[in-house]
């Protein structure tokens, strides 16, 4: 008859992580340069607002300096981003995007 011998990689390979993957909030940030209009179809092309909740979102984040625009996961928040800046360079507008890990 055969001995078993535990694996003792065993126990730490099949560990369960019960830990929920991190949430981050994608943020627009106001500037001098970027035309409202350019702002508010962002906020809806790439957040999925609607044209009412879009144009008070910009007008948000014109009176205040910054402005949510939703919360995603890693790699959609840093899709989002990428997507704001690339459409924004494309029309030479200094639009920022940004997203912070919520804690
Ligand atoms: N401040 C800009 C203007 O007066 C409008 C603007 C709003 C720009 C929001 C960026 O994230 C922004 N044309």
């Amino acid at each position: 008859m055969e001995t078993y011998i535990p694996d003792t990689q065993e126990k730490d390979d099949t560990e369960i992580d019960l830990k929920e993957p991190s949430m981050y909030t994608v943020l627009l940030h106001n500037d001098d340069y970027t035309p409202m209009d350019f702002v508010v179809e962002i906020l809806m092309i790439v957040f999925n607002k609607s044209p009412e909740i879009a144009a008070a979102v910009m007008m948000s984040i014109h009176r205040q300096g910054h402005g949510v625009c939703g919360v995603y996961t890693y790699d959609v928040a840093e899709t989002k981003v990428n997507t704001v800046h690339v459409l924004a360079q494309e029309q030479g507008f200094p639009l920022r995007c940004s997203m912070e890990e919520n804690v």
